[in-house]
């Protein structure tokens, strides 16, 4: 009986340290980049922004510079880093 008991301790324990998948958190960001001038320069910051891993949508807009991005688990680094890429700067 305490050897049962024991398992069953050990079980209950290794249970709740399993990770949960799909529990990130999403977030909804916004950044303001500069030099968009046209759609093609929306295009090339939402593609560029748009595989960082864990990004889900980009939106950017070249009147107001305003790129949104939503996703998880990504950081103002890796959209700096893109939009940069993209060659534009973000601000
Ligand atoms: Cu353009």
């Amino acid at each position: 009986m305490p050897d049962t008991l024991w398992g069953y301790i050990v079980e209950v324990v290794q249970e709740n340290h399993v990770p949960i998948q799909g529990a990130f958190i999403m977030a909804t960001k916004n950044y303001t980049v500069e030099g968009m001038t046209c759609g093609h320069c929306e295009m090339s910051v939402q593609e560029e922004v748009g595989e960082i891993a864990g990004v889900t949508s980009v939106n950017a807009d070249h009147n107001t510079g305003a790129v949104t991005v939503e996703g998880a688990d990504f950081t103002d680094e890796q959209v700096s880093a893109a939009v940069a890429e993209a060659g534009y700067k973000l601000v």
